[in-house]
């Protein structure tokens, strides 16, 4: 039997839950999906050595009263373990389990014009599914659900065993191992830092270095949390205000404006801070001048130096030269990677591009430089990213109006209205992804934001009797347009990476975040729905 639902919901990270819990108290019936055995998004993938949040505590959570009330983490910056723990958590407390099916991969959702809704087929394979039709679907791949696999030549060829980090499984052991590391970017500095002393031999290939910063990770006691819930709310509702949905906000002071004393003297306090101070609380135009930001380039580099012996090493991981402006990719939080990176037992190899020590390919028993050097390696771990924000959806057939795939519609680059819908594809709304604040902003900040405004437009439908939408065209090419031009003022659009999309080989280039912060995004949402959802056809 086909069950039908106001509302499919896809993944069962934040906005997922959210979705839930908040559309099920509306009164309305909703099932959620997702391929992992459990709830906990990207914590259910990433689960590789050292894999932890770089939001602080109490930050990346659900602002419900419900759940942090009845919580408290063990640190500041807590691992994936705990962080599925509180998963668990927010299951018990908002009764989530019971309208979820899990280890169901959603591989299609068909837009049904006539009937106006949804058919949704999942299940454990292609061929063992269950279908169910639904009003509205919504979204919750999160944006880093598609891995990136290099193209490295010989790759068929390796015997030991090539793991990506967001495909990770508890039960791998790198423990006396000789294991190589490929890439550097969070997942990159952890999982290097944490096994750097459990192997034989770790080789770290370095393609582009990152600028990561001290985390300064912190025991939190009960009692500590407890004593400060009572600004919980007000740290929460500070959340939707400041550019990247933290608790801190950017210096209205223009970098160069100040004297150098005085702006090594805010730098230093952003650094002894430590977390992601030293990027979103600094000077407001760092992200918008090379010679600010350079500033803050050439303050890095002498903190960073001074923690690396071998010169060869420094010149890879920390150079005089400036490799690329900071900040425009997410600087990673580290521990004592530096520290780790000085054991004898590591070597870093620069593959830089168009350099001369590049990786040639794999060989049967492990890589082969260049220069004609093979590296023997039990282990290959590709800590190379993802094909981030639109990845997700390829992995789904999700066609709308006419049998449109979205997978065409997107192929010369996503469009979107609000970062959340996008034209000929009716009552499908997508969170936490392309155009929203996604890449610069806490994840549950944006979340929140995102999911409050979905489940009152849904509620707005119900409410006046509305069947269907769909965003307008025009609606859609201005949305573009102005996404491009807040990128296009900022350092980020420059960025090598995968804010814009620059890190997938043949991956359209384009702005794929909605770069003007929170507070911007929370009055344009606002603004939409008081012109009775502007942009939308209501039918
Ligand atoms: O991926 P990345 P990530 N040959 O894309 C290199 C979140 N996250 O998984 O910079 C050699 O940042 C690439 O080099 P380059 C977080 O938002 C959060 O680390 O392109 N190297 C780069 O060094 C984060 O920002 C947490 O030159 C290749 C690296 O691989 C986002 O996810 C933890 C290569 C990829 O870095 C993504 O982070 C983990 C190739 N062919 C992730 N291809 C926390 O909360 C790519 N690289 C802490």
């Amino acid at each position: 039997m086909t069950e039908h639902y106001d509302a499919v919901v896809v993944g069962g990270g934040f906005a997922g839950i959210y979705h839930l819990y908040m559309l099920r108290k509306l009164g309305f019936k909703v099932h959620l999906y997702d391929a992992a055995a459990d709830f906990g998004g990207i914590w259910r993938l990433n689960c590789y050595p050292g894999a932890r949040v770089d939001s602080e505590v109490p930050l990346y959570g659900l602002s419900f009263p419900e759940v942090w009330r009845s919580w408290n983490f063990s640190c500041k910056y807590p691992d994936y373990k705990e962080l599925r723990q509180y998963f668990n958590h927010l299951d018990e407390k908002l009764q989530l389990r019971k309208d979820c099916s899990f280890n169901h991969r959603v591989h299609s959702a068909h837009w049904d014009d006539a009937a106006q809704q949804w058919t949704v087929t999942a299940g454990p394979s292609k061929d063992k599914t269950v279908t169910a039709t639904a009003q509205h679907v919504i979204f919750c791949l999160g944006f880093a659900s598609k891995v990136n696999i290099p193209n490295i030549p010989g790759m068929d060829k390796y015997k030991g065993q090539i793991i990506h980090t967001g495909e990770w499984e508890e039960s791998i052991d790198c423990t006396g191992k000789k294991v190589a590391v490929i890439g550097t970017g969070a997942s990159g500095i952890q999982v290097s830092q944490e096994i750097g002393p459990l192997v034989d031999r770790l080789t770290v290939f370095v393609r582009t270095p990152n600028l990561a910063l001290p985390m300064r990770q912190q025991k939190l006691d009960a009692s500590a949390q407890e004593a400060f819930k009572d600004i919980y709310p007000e740290i929460f509702d500070k959340r939707k205000k400041t550019f990247g949905g933290f608790h801190y906000d950017f210096d209205p002071r223009a970098t160069l404006s100040v004297s150098d004393e005085e702006r090594q003297q805010v730098f230093e306090e952003l650094w002894a801070r430590g977390g992601f101070h030293f990027w979103l609380e600094t000077f407001h135009d760092l992200y918008a001048d090379k010679a600010a930001n350079k500033t803050a380039y050439d303050f890095w580099q002498k903190k960073v130096e001074q923690r690396i012996q071998d010169p060869k090493k420094r010149e890879i991981l920390c150079p005089k030269e400036w490799p690329h402006t900071f900040g425009t990719v997410r600087p990673s939080l580290e521990q004592n990677y530096y520290e780790v990176m000085n054991q004898d037992n590591v070597e870093i190899v620069s593959i830089k591009r168009g350099g001369d020590e590049g990786i040639k390919e794999l060989t049967e028993k492990g890589v082969l430089l260049n220069s004609g050097r093979e590296v023997e390696l039990d282990q290959i771990i590709l800590a190379t990213g993802f094909d981030t924000h639109t990845g997700g959806f390829k992995q789904i057939d999700i066609r709308g109006k006419d049998g449109l795939p979205l997978t065409e519609k997107w192929s010369q680059g996503c469009n979107s209205l609000n970062g959340l819908n996008t034209s000929k594809f009716p009552n499908l709304f997508f969170l936490y992804g392309p155009h929203g604040p996604t890449a610069y902003s806490n994840g549950p900040s944006t979340v929140e934001v995102q999911a409050e405004w979905v489940c009152e437009f849904i509620k707005y439908m119900r409410d006046n009797k509305i069947a269907s939408f769909d965003v307008q065209g025009e609606a859609e090419a201005k949305f573009g347009e102005h996404i491009n031009e807040l990128s296009a003022k900022t350092l980020f659009h420059e960025s090598h990476g995968w804010y814009m999309g620059r890190n997938i080989p043949g991956k359209p280039v384009q702005a794929l975040n909605f770069t003007g912060g929170i507070p911007m995004y929370v009055t344009e949402l606002a603004e939409c729905k008081k012109q009775g959802y502007a942009g939308y056809d209501l039918v």
